[in-house]
């Protein structure tokens, strides 16, 4: 038989090139679910990881993988076919198909259907220069999302970025890259939806067609690379899948989601319980409290400056018994001085960063000259970790890792330097950008077993993928402009793309002074993002709430009260990431992924916060602004007015009422006023429901908010479903070992008042109020619409109302 080999009759190869793609097929070799196919200039391997999730790698000569630090799945038993022609190989599951082109050697996946999701062309892998690009035909309508703590739209087709964490002080709204790395985005064309992450620390750039109109690619500065296809028809479906294979946030300490202050720096110690004070005075709800570098002796890690906080744990002691957490701040340069121990001990392990020839690499910033820790050694993640004792003992509770990308003012660390990499070494232009990442690993690590069953929270500045296992991360040194506060807005949908769920900007601005108007309205919007903290620079305003004057005083109060009667939708939100890697802030791509509209440039700043609330962010200057609507029903927030959806309206923004709409049919758990979250909400918890068609189903979860108790399931959880066709709503019986503080339900129903008449609790008929005095209706809903409210106790059996 003859077969045809077309390769054979391109001139062009006769060509000289440049660099080579991965050439033809020549042999294969199979070992369970992985798949090893050797061609003229390289080598290929797919391992399926479950049926909507392969691995792909591609390597030149380089046959050696590090450990990754971002992947914590293994390949899970998949059933699968593979079938092999004279052109092709096929690797199928039930949700994915892999055909192999044999000659050049290219992938292409499909669906069940066989339609087309990703494919290379002719070009695919391209080797230059030791780096390695890949090529993926680019469709005339994809869009893409994610990327993580990227400048620019939400669609990010025509942009091209890089991967190289910087310490980037003043940067601009367009500026890349900035601290933090998180090499995994979503593409989407026809209806069909893909994931693409790219398992590669060294320096990486992607191109979302930028420059060109031929290809999205990809490349890293290393001759190999690894990379994940996640196929699903929804990005849901997608982030679950990836937060599968790079890990879900685990429960933040509940004093983590209220309202945080900070400033560089509060110092002395008079100074924060100043500010302490004028929170508790002033009735404006507060949890924590930062320490900027002021804290340190000559900014000495792990040391407290004896002048300014001669007592820290008497000062700590005081703030906690306020309700208030203290975090402080950890950099990792570590000051080369005689005598001081952390240095010593470093120094004697062997435990900093070196050149290839043994001698300690000194970088400098703050404290002077600095030797750096090599956080890719296990034990040196060991010896950091217990670092942290004197501060636990302290009574500190939280940990800010900063400068961590890392930084020596913003100068280059020399990339020769050798780093430990679990043990398999590598140089540090590999280690760059995962030196934040486990930092943060090691800080959060070690303060857990430290902090007895306690949660800690970690705050960090630089990450790689697969950070949202050990920290929260905020986006840097922003500035007060209206532009920023936008682009801080994207960037933390962007994080929640990326797996990131706990993320937050500094409200207010970081450099520069905020207008009266623009910290009330950062304010209002930070209300809605998962971390929720202002922070601004030394010699700038200060910025407190009430540091603007009396009127943006009772604004920003009035937003971080909200933020307190919405904790029991935001911790579910968050017990929601932890279970499937949905996002607390959510893009519109996620649930409106296939409505053109919601990429449009004047509504790429909205986003849902949890399921049920779409935020339309105003600038300071909006007094009114356009806002898109989704598909379906849609209540105002304020007054329970009714638009429909798929639609643009123009929308009130006075400061004062930030554009918040609720969907049809959601369910909303809202608690009385507290002070901070150590403090008891009484026992009552107001369930809001929004009529709608189609209804929805919630998870109410509740644990201690402070204690890993949760993992023995020592947790209080309850599904709500409401189901508009039916008009009923069942509240499951609740499992798990915890009793919930709340004795009572009360049920606020919204826009029932043409369907609502009577109501039956488990078949008997309950009296049905009118207009009820809410927890918080009062204050921030104006409606004078009847609203109807149903009492009922919180048993621990199914509740079914019917009306
Ligand atoms: O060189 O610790 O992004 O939040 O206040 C600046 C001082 C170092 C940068 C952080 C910022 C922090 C500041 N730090």
């Amino acid at each position: 038989m003859i077969f045809f080999f077309p390769f054979m009759f391109q001139p062009a190869m006769a060509q000289q090139h440049e660099g080579r793609s991965l050439g033809n097929y020549t042999t294969y070799n199979k070992v369970s679910q992985s798949f090893t196919f050797q061609t003229t200039h390289g080598s290929a391997r797919v391992v399926i990881f479950s049926p909507t999730l392969f691995k792909i790698s591609v390597w030149e000569s380089q046959e050696k993988e590090l450990p990754s630090y971002a992947v914590i799945a293994t390949p899970k038993k998949t059933k699968f076919s593979f079938t092999e022609s004279n052109k092709e190989f096929r690797i199928k599951t039930d949700s994915l198909t892999l055909k192999i082109n044999k000659f050049p050697l290219r992938f292409t996946f499909q669906n069940p259907n066989g339609k087309v999701i990703s494919r290379e062309g002719k070009t695919g892998t391209f080797w230059l220069n030791h780096q390695t690009f890949i090529f993926k035909h680019l469709y005339p309508q994809e869009t893409f999302v994610g990327l993580g703590e990227k400048t620019g739209p939400l669609n990010r087709r025509g942009s091209a970025y890089t991967n190289w964490n910087t310490d980037n002080p003043h940067y601009e709204n367009w500026d890349d890259p900035l601290y933090s790395t998180i090499p995994f985005y979503m593409g989407r064309h026809n209806g069909l939806q893909y994931g693409i992450f790219v398992d590669n620390t060294t320096k990486s750039t992607f191109n979302f067609g930028a420059g060109n109109n031929r290809f999205s690619y990809f490349s890293v500065k290393d001759d190999r690379v690894d990379y994940y296809f996640f196929y699903h028809h929804t990005p849901a479906g997608i982030l679950k899948e990836y937060s599968f294979l790079t890990g879900r946030i685990k429960m933040p300490p509940i004093w983590g989601l209220g309202f945080q202050q900070s400033r560089w720096s509060y110092t002395p110690d008079k100074e924060v319980m100043e500010i302490a004070t004028a929170f508790r005075d002033k009735k404006i709800p507060l949890d924590v409290l930062y320490l900027d570098i002021g804290y340190m002796n000559a900014y000495k890690v792990f040391t407290w400056n004896p002048t300014a906080f001669p007592h820290p744990k008497k000062l700590i002691g005081n703030l906690k018994n306020m309700g208030i957490h203290t975090v402080v701040i950890v950099d990792p340069g570590i000051k080369v001085e005689k005598g001081y121990s952390v240095y010593e001990e470093g120094k004697k392990h062997n435990y900093f960063l070196k050149y290839p020839d043994g001698t300690d690499y000194s970088g400098q910033v703050w404290p002077g000259w600095c030797n750096f820790p090599d956080f890719t050694n296990p034990k040196v993640r060991t010896w950091w970790g217990r670092q942290f004792a004197g501060m636990v003992n302290t009574g500190v509770s939280g940990f800010w890792n900063d400068m961590n990308e890392f930084s020596v003012w913003g100068r280059e660390v020399p990339p020769i330097l050798q780093m430990d990499w679990e043990g398999k070494g590598a140089s540090y232009m590999r280690g760059k950008n995962v030196y934040g990442l486990e930092m943060a690993r090691a800080t959060y690590e070690g303060a857990r077993k430290l902090m007895q069953n306690r949660r800690p929270l970690v705050l960090t500045r630089a990450g790689y993928a697969g950070l949202q296992r050990y920290t929260a991360i905020w986006t840097g040194d922003n500035q007060a402009t209206d532009e920023h506060m936008l682009l801080g807005i994207r960037m933390v949908s962007s994080f929640g793309l990326s797996g990131v769920p706990f993320a937050g900007y500094d409200v207010g601005g970081f450099n520069g002074d905020a207008t009266p108007a623009l910290y009330a309205r950062w304010v209002s919007i930070g209300t809605f993002a998962p971390f929720f903290r202002v922070h601004s620079a030394i010699f700038t305003k200060r910025s407190e709430p009430w540091s603007y004057g009396v009127a943006t005083q009772a604004l920003a109060t009035r937003f971080i009260r909200l933020r307190y009667h919405l904790l029991p939708y935001i911790y579910a939100a968050f017990y929601e990431a932890s279970q499937t890697g949905m996002p607390v802030q959510r893009s519109l791509s996620i649930d409106y992924a296939s409505d053109p509209k919601i990429y449009d440039k004047r509504f790429d700043n909205q986003y849902m916060f949890g399921p049920a609330l779409l935020i339309i962010p105003a600038t300071s200057r909006q007094m009114a602004v356009d806002a898109y609507l989704p598909k379906g029903k849609w209540y105002s927030f304020y007054d329970d007015s009714i638009f429909n959806g798929s639609r643009e309206t123009l929308t009130p923004s006075p400061l004062d009422k930030l554009p918040v709409f609720v969907k049809a049919g959601a369910i909303i758990p809202i608690q009385k006023l507290i002070q901070n979250t150590g403090e008891n909400p009484g026992d009552t918890l107001e369930i809001h429901v929004y009529q709608g068609k189609t209804g929805s189903n919630f998870i109410y979860y509740e644990d201690d908010g402070n204690t890993y108790n949760y993992k023995n399931g020592i947790f209080y959880k309850r599904e709500i479903q409401y189901d508009g066709i039916n008009r009923k709503i069942i509240m499951e019986k609740p499992s798990g070992k915890y009793i919930s503080h709340f004795k009572v339900l009360r049920l606020v129903f919204h826009g029932f008042q043409n369907e609502m008449k009577s109501i039956r609790v488990n078949g008997k008929p309950v009296k049905l109020q009118t207009k009820p005095a809410g927890l918080f209706l009062k204050s921030y809903q104006q409606s004078d619409k009847e609203l109807l409210s149903a009492t009922v106790a919180n048993i621990p059996q199914q509740i079914i109302l019917k009306w």
